[in-house]
This record gives structure tokens, C-alpha cells and sequence, in this order.
């Protein structure tokens, strides 16, 4: 098996099964190191992780190339290395975090930094509704409203439990949101767009909620 496998679809299907099964054997016995090969372990992340992609491979990511770009309705669009980002006030939470199909992973660590101080840096101009988060996935992307963007424990995450991101959660940075559903937590995010309006995501568009608030949206009510 090799990244061209792990997509959402091969997940849910041909390798779904065999996967699941790993979880369990894991949270059961402790052996999934020893139960698969090397490059499927390494998708079998710690602690109840799932890894979702919708393409046929994680975009690959050096660090020393990485590139985030703020564009849109600012005054000074602007493209920020890596090393930028580190050198921003640093932010840090332990939050959990949800997916809509049932699955939730808690007390992760997060460290990064928050989106009022990215976006210092293309300072925004009056009246923006909404960040629009591009992952270099292409087509994936998703948007807060900028209620939503600014709230106190949403980041855009370069460090996970005390580590840089690993590249199945969206190396060198991902979105994290954890009052709603993981779809809006984006993964290799490269590109924030300022909006004066609120476009629907990519899975938005296959009918989930844009306002995904953990228990009271996609037909869950608290
Ligand atoms: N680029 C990208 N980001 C993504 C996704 C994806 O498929 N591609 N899946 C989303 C969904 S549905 C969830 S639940 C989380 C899962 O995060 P993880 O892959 O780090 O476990 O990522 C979100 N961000
Ligand atoms: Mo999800």
C-alpha cells in the first residue's frame, strides 16, 4: 500500500475494514507497529487519529519551502515563510477534536498561532466576512466567518503534542477549530483568502453544515 491508497474513498472502502481493524488491534494489544508494514504504520497515528485525505496523495510539503499567502480584502497582501509564522506571538491550547462521522481524539496539544496575528500581517481592510482557508490538497478548503476565525482557541497549528505537525495532519500547518467538526479544520493550508463573503467548503458542497458546531449541526442537536 502507498499514499495513492489512502484517500477518503479507499479509507471508507477497499482498505476500510483492514484499517479498523488495526485501531482495535492497537487499542487492544499495543500492536500495530509490529502488525503492518512500515508505510502503512505510519498512517496509524497515535490515540484514535484518522487520517482523511480527498486526493490520491498528502501533498509533500518541505518545510524550508513552505509558503502561507494572505490575499484578498486586505491593504498589503502577503506571503509568509515557516519561519514567519514561528516568529509570531506563539500560541498554545490542549483542545479535542471531532469528527462528524463519530470518531473524536482528546486532549490534543496544540501550538501555532492565532489568526488575528497572521492576519496582522496583511492587515485587513473594513468589513471582511470570512477567511477562506485553500489547502494545498487541492480542491479541499473551508471558511470561518471571522466571528468564527477569531474565536479564543481557533489556530492555525504548526506543533502537535510537542512536536512540528506531521505530514498526515497537515504539515507544516493546519487549521484548528475545535468547537466544530474536523472538516474545518483544514490541512496544508497555503492560502488564506480575506472575503467579503462566505463561500461553502469542499464538503459543504456534499451537504455538511458551514455553521459545524460540535452537537448542534448535521442533524445533531444538543
Ligand atoms: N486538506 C484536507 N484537510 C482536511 C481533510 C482533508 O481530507 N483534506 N479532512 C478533514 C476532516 S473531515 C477531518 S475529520 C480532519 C481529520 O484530521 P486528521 O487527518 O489530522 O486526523 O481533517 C480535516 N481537514
Ligand atoms: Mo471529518
Amino acid at each position: 500500500m502507498d499514499d495513492r491508497t489512502i484517500g477518503r474513498a479507499a479509507f471508507l472502502g477497499v482498505v476500510g475494514a483492514g484499517v479498523a481493524g488495526l485501531f482495535f488491534a492497537r487499542d487492544a494489544v499495543g500492536l500495530v507497529g509490529k502488525a503492518v508494514p512500515d508505510r502503512v504504520a505510519s498512517l496509524v497515528p497515535s490515540s484514535g487519529w484518522r487520517i482523511y485525505t480527498i486526493g490520491s496523495s498528502m501533498p509533500r510539503i518541505r518545510p524550508a519551502e513552505y509558503r502561507l499567502s494572505i490575499v484578498g480584502q486586505v491593504e498589503t497582501p502577503v506571503t509568509l515563510t515557516l519561519a514567519d509564522l514561528r516568529a509570531l506571538p506563539r500560541a498554545e491550547q490542549v483542545s479535542d477534536f471531532h469528527c462528524v462521522t463519530g470518531w473524536s481524539v482528546y486532549n490534543v496539544s496544540w501550538g501555532g498561532v492565532r489568526l488575528a496575528d497572521v492576519l496582522d500581517q496583511a492587515k485587513p481592510l473594513a468589513g471582511w466576512r470570512s477567511l477562506r482557508f485553500i489547502s494545498d490538497e487541492v480542491p479541499y478548503d473551508d471558511s470561518l466567518t471571522a466571528e468564527q476565525a477569531l474565536l479564543d482557541d481557533v489556530m492555525l497549528a504548526i506543533d502537535m503534542d510537542g512536536k512540528p505537525l506531521s505530514r498526515p495532519h497537515g504539515a507544516p500547518a493546519r487549521v484548528v477549530m475545535p468547537q466544530m467538526y474536523g472538516y474545518k479544520s483544514v490541512k496544508w493550508v497555503t492560502r488564506i483568502e480575506v472575503r467579503p463573503d462566505v463561500l461553502p467548503g469542499y464538503w459543504e458542497q456534499h451537504g455538511y453544515d458551514a455553521d459545524a458546531w460540535i452537537g448542534r449541526s448535521n442533524g445533531f442537536s444538543a
